[in-house]
C-alpha cells in the first residue's frame, strides 16, 4: 500500500474499484498468500473477513495486548500470539496465509461467489478512514473460468463500497490539511463544525457525485455486483440501481441494504441500454454525493434493440 493510490488503467477490469485495494480472489479449497509490503509512514496490517486464519495471520492486535491467544491449558490469554503481522511497520513486510475452507465460501442460498471485506486493523478507525479497504471474493470450488477471473457464465463483476469516509479520522488528516490548506491565509481549526462536515465523503469506492469510472457493461450480459459498507452508525446504505432489477439469493430487488463490514451479492441482466444511476437511497447520502453512473451498451442483436 503506497501513500499514493496508483491509478488504474482506463477500460481495465479493475478501473471501477476506485480507491479500493485489489480484489483477492480464491476458490474454496485454496490458500490465499499475501506478500504485504507497507510503503506508508504508518504501521498497518491486513485483516481479512470470512477466510480461516490463525493468530499469526489475523492482522489485528487486541486492546489488552493479549493477542487473544489461549494459554497452553487452553484457558488463559498470553502474550505473543499474533506477532508482527498485527502491525507491519513502515517499510516492513509480512506474508499472510489464509485458508479457504467451505465455511469461507458461498452458503447454500448464495450465488457461486460472495465477497468479504479486508482492511488494515492497527488503528482500525484511522486506517479504514484512510481508505485501506478492499474485497476478497470467494468462489465455489470449480466455478471459476479458465482464466480464474470470473465465475463461469458471468460476464462482468463489480465491487462497490458504500461508505461515508470520515477524513477527519484518517491517518492522513494532517497531511491533507498541509497539502490542500497550506496556502490558506486563514488558519483552519480542525474542530470547526463546518470543516468537520466538509470532510465526510459520501462515496462509492471513494468517488462522489457520479465520478466513479469503469461501470460499463452490455445489454443482456450476466452482471454480478458485490456491494459492501464500512464505517459507523450513519453507514446504513441502500444501494439502488436505476433501469434494471436484480436477484439476491432468489429475491427480486432493485434496492438492497448494507451496514458496516457487511456485504451482499446480486445478479443483474441489464435489458435497457443507457447511462443509469447507482445510488444510495438514503436521502442525506444521495444529496451528499453517494451516487455513480453505470453504462449499459446496446447489444444490436437483442430483442429490445430490434424493437426500436
Ligand atoms: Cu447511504
Amino acid at each position: 500500500m503506497g501513500d499514493r493510490v496508483r491509478g488504474r488503467s482506463p477500460g481495465s477490469r479493475e478501473e471501477h474499484l476506485g480507491a479500493l485495494g485489489p480484489i483477492l480472489r480464491a476458490e474454496v479449497g485454496d490458500t490465499i498468500v499475501v506478500h504485504f509490503r507497507n510503503e506508508t509512514r504508518f504501521p498497518l496490517s491486513l485483516h481479512p473477513h470470512g477466510v480461516a486464519y490463525d493468530k499469526a495471520n489475523e492482522g489485528s492486535g487486541y486492546a489488552d495486548g493479549s493477542m487473544g491467544s489461549l494459554g497452553t491449558n487452553g484457558s488463559h490469554p498470553h502474550h505473543g500470539g499474533g506477532g508482527s503481522g498485527n502491525a507491519v511497520p513502515p517499510s516492513g513486510s509480512y506474508t499472510y496465509r489464509w485458508q479457504v475452507p467451505p465455511r469461507s465460501g458461498p452458503g447454500p442460498a448464495d450465488p457461486d461467489s460472495i465477497a468479504w471485506p479486508y482492511h488494515s486493523h492497527v488503528n482500525e478507525v484511522g486506517d479504514t478512514s484512510a481508505g485501506l479497504v478492499g474485497a476478497i471474493v470467494i468462489h465455489r470450488r470449480g466455478s471459476l473460468d479458465e482464466r480464474r477471473q470470473l465465475p463461469k457464465g458471468v460476464d462482468r463483476e463489480f465491487v462497490n463500497l458504500f461508505t461515508v469516509t470520515d477524513e477527519n479520522k484518517s491517518l492522513y488528516l494532517e497531511t491533507n490539511m498541509r497539502e490542500f490548506l497550506g496556502t490558506s491565509t486563514t488558519p483552519v481549526n480542525p474542530d470547526d463544525e463546518e470543516f468537520v462536515e466538509s470532510n465526510l465523503m459520501h462515496g462509492i469506492n471513494g468517488f462522489v457525485y457520479g465520478d466513479l469510472p469503469g461501470l460499463t457493461m452490455a445489454e443482456g450480459e450476466h452482471v454480478r455486483w458485490h456491494v459492501m459498507s464500512m464505517g459507523t452508525e450513519i453507514d446504513i446504505h441502500t444501494p439502488h440501481w436505476h433501469g434494471a432489477t436484480l436477484l439476491e439469493n432468489g429475491r427480486r430487488l432493485d434496492t438492497t441494504e448494507v451496514f458496516p463490514a457487511s456485504s451482499r451479492t446480486l445478479d443483474m441482466t441489464p435489458d435497457r441500454p443507457g447511462m443509469w444511476m447507482l445510488h444510495c437511497h438514503v436521502n442525506d447520502h444521495m444529496e451528499a454525493g453517494m451516487h455513480a453512473m453505470f453504462t449499459v451498451l446496446p447489444n444490436r442483436n437483442s430483442s429490445f434493440a430490434s424493437s426500436r
